[in-house]
């Protein structure tokens, strides 16, 4: 049974959607299976690679693993995102026809409707996999797919820009990606009772903002410093006092000596112009914001001099002035603030002068702090847009998308790498714990025979980061609260003493002991479940504890800039107590976030990068493999090969279906699971088709379901002998 029956060919209607790739729905040799259950040969990962290949070959870059998705980036546009192509899948069943982003997201929101339970579908993949592209297909399919009043046109339309908006502030080109994703995001669409999109809700986390002040060679700053002055907008750059002449030194360059011809700049200033007006960004907002990111280009150009006492002080005031103009803040302060520090101390204040590197080093610590509160303050304000009206609140239902940035290995990793990994470790630990780990679990449960299937489990990573005293960033937050001089090695020490015997963990001294690879005195490496990391611990302290000097605050809080004053208060500085580590704040928000996640139905979209070129028609047959073993492709297979793909309660299925059967109708009174083996019997079940459970019937394959769905169906139309004629070969 299992070899003869493909997902597609159940029905008709499956050649009916994509009609460009018919051929390739026709002939399997060439396309492959459509889900590697089908594979005859599954527990090979060569089979399941080749698979994969004959797929991409052919243009068809989505194959499931059951309910899974696995994509492979194309790196070219293919003609399959139509609205016509989402119409298509809108009323079939997600195995009815070939593999698609949009059969994921139609199947979740049809379950939202019909179940009335949250959903959330999260992508996963390396950085350049195609995420955020995907996740951009799932909103798409909602906006295509439910209702056209104006009031829920309006919704969409902002929940459609606040893409663009978000990725011209929150991404930036790197050497793995052109577009880059340098922030998390997590966003809910809202929906009402029949199914309607009435808001939406987003969550941020922890922004590269060391970008903003400096760049990795081939790397750029966010889009949108470039977009600003590429804007053909005349007035604007000149109230903003900004040329594309001009070198500005946060961007290392002027633009116009940095033309990137792959990056649309010009075009897109004016899609993000467009965005903010969807959104109800007011004039006024708009400005603000302009202001700022002119602001912040105009800071880095501030240099200091040093006297001969070691002393700092501005050498361009001209720049600070305009700085202080836009900003609409006194200068002489913003000057003192950048020169000198001050520290309250027993209740005095004592003020000293910074020396050049301070100052510099104050100076970033602003432009950084200025551009990551006008970007949470950006997301709020999204949201504010987006919250549903008050009495809309009853009965809503959510689906959330789930695209953060991904697993990234770089030349040099610091800091911003780890944390962007260890977010990876959670998201892989989630999948683990909903898929591999509880679906064997409720085997053994249920008492179902089962074989386990092994696979490794990267909690022993997630917990070598973020356990209570012990785990990396305890002993990273144990240095910066350290009273006295606080330092990168100092950590380095810390965790090669501790984490010494650590499978996971590689230092210097370590390497040393047991003939590893060599690592260099001030760095670490981290067995990550995706790859080997060598992360430099320069800076770690520093942008752990993330201080920003109080003048400077209350310079800030002094604008009147619409967004510095409302993300900079004084009230900040009258807490006591010292504020949360940058590594703390972050763990806290993604476990706040696993939670979120755990209370839906999840979907999976497991993302493939083919080559590291960003190029099409190549399939580095190497890098793939990589990804398919550690994405942990072939435990997943195993488990839902060996296992059941369709299970309810027994009560919940006797109750739909009790009408098939003569015993179980129009009531039956015993026990649901007598009930469900009188109706499996009575509907000639194979028994190599299903399972009885403790509490739950199990059924191994699709069709088994379809039929007696279909049964139903056609009972309630009372057309049932002719379905009996079209299964009697099963
Ligand atoms: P990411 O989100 O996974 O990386 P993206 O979604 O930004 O990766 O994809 C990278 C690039 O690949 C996109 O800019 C497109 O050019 C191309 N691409 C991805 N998916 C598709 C598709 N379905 N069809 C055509 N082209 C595609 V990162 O955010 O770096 O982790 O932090
Ligand atoms: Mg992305």
């Amino acid at each position: 049974m299992q070899a003869g029956h493909s997902p597609g060919e159940r029905v008709g209607l499956a050649t009916h959607v994509h009609s460009g790739m018919e051929s390739s729905l026709q002939s399997r040799d060439v396309a492959g299976v459509h889900d590697f259950v089908l594979l005859e040969n599954y527990g090979s990962e060569d089979a399941f690679i080749n698979n994969l290949q004959k797929r991409f070959n052919t243009d068809i870059i989505y194959t499931y693993i059951g309910p899974v998705l696995v994509s492979v980036n194309p790196y070219k546009n293919i003609p399959i995102y139509t609205d016509d192509v989402i119409k298509t899948y809108r009323n079939i069943h997600y195995f009815e026809a070939i593999p698609h982003i949009y059969a994921v997201t139609n199947t979740a929101y049809q379950a939202l409707k019909e179940e009335n339970k949250d959903q959330c579908i999260l992508i996963s993949g390396e950085s350049g996999a195609g995420k955020t592209e995907a996740s951009k297909k799932i909103l798409q399919c909602i906006a295509v797919t439910t209702g056209r009043t104006n009031q829920v046109e309006s919704v969409k339309e902002k929940l459609l820009q606040s893409t663009p908006l978000l990725e011209a502030f929150g991404n930036a080109k790197t050497t793995r990606n052109d577009n880059s994703s340098r922030f998390g995001k997590y966003m809910d669409i809202i929906f009402n009772y029949i199914g309607d999109t009435i808001g939406g809700s987003l969550l941020n986390y922890l922004l590269e903002k060391s970008r903003v002040v400096m760049q990795a060679p081939g790397e750029r700053n966010f889009h949108i410093f470039y977009q600003l002055l590429s804007s053909s907008d005349a007035s604007l750059l000149d109230s903003l006092h900004l040329s594309p002449n001009t070198y500005y030194h946060y961007l290392n360059t002027s633009i116009v000596s940095m033309k990137d011809n792959e990056i649309d700049d010009i075009g897109q200033f004016r899609v993000v112009k467009r965005a903010m007006d969807v959104i109800e960004l007011s004039e006024q907002e708009q400005t603000a914001i302009f202001t700022l990111v002119a602001s912040i280009l105009h800071l880095g150009n501030v240099g200091f001099s040093q006297d001969e006492n070691g002393n700092a002080s501005i050498n361009a005031p001209e720049t600070i002035a305009t700085v202080a103009k836009l900003l609409a803040c006194d200068a002489a302060q913003l000057t003192h603030a950048l020169e000198k520090k001050t520290i309250i101390a027993r209740g005095d204040s004592v003020t000293t002068p910074l020396n050049k590197e301070l100052a510099m080093y104050a100076r970033d610590a602003l432009a950084k702090a200025i551009y990551d509160r006008m970007f949470t303050w950006l997301v709020q304000r999204l949201n504010s847009s987006l919250r549903p009206v008050d009495d809309e609140f009853n009965r809503t239902k959510v689906m959330g998308i789930l695209d953060i940035y991904g697993f990234e290995i770089f030349g040099k990793n610091s800091f911003e790498q780890f944390c962007i990994n260890y977010c990876n470790e959670k998201l892989q630990q989630l999948f683990i714990e909903l898929t591999l780990k509880s679906e064997q679990e409720e085997y053994f449960r249920e008492g179902i025979e089962w074989v386990p299937v092994q696979y490794f489990d990267n909690k022993v990573i997630c917990d070598l980061i973020e356990e209570r005293h012990k785990g990396i960033i305890s002993l990273l937050d144990e240095e910066c609260l350290r009273p006295g001089d606080t330092s990168d090695m100092g950590f380095l020490n810390k965790m090669s003493i501790n984490l010494v015997d650590h499978k996971h963990f590689v230092s210097y001294s370590k390497a040393e002991r047991t003939m590893l690879k060599q690592i260099p005195r001030d760095e670490f490496q981290l067995v990550h479940y995706a790859g080997k990391v060598t992360y430099s611990v320069h800076g770690f302290v520093d942008k752990n504890n993330d201080l920003l000097f109080r003048n400077l605050i209350e310079v800030m809080a002094s604008t009147k800039n619409t967004i510095t004053k409302a993300v900079f208060t004084e009230k900040e500085l009258e807490s006591k107590k010292r504020p949360e580590t940058a590594a703390s704040q972050f763990k806290k928000s993604l476990n706040k976030l696993m939670q979120i996640l755990v209370t839906k139905d999840p979907s999976y979209v497991r993302c493939i990068k083919p080559n590291n070129e960003q190029t099409s028609g190549i399939f580095d047959e190497q890098l793939v493999r990589h990804q398919v073993q550690y994405l942990g492709l072939m435990e997943n297979l195993r488990v839902r090969r060996a296992g059941f793909a369709y299970r309810r309660t027994y009560d919940v299925f006797l109750k739909r279906y009790k009408s098939l059967c003569p015993g179980t109708w129009p009531n039956f009174n015993g026990d649901p699971k007598d009930g469900v083996a009188l109706l499996t019997q009575h509907l000639q079940y194979n028994k190599y088709e299903f399972s009885m459970g403790k509490t739950k019937i199990f059924i191994r394959y699709p069709k088994t379901l379809f039929m007696t769905e279909d049964l139903f169906q056609l009972k309630k139309n009372d057309l049932a002998t002719l379905i009996q004629r079209k299964y009697k070969t099963h």
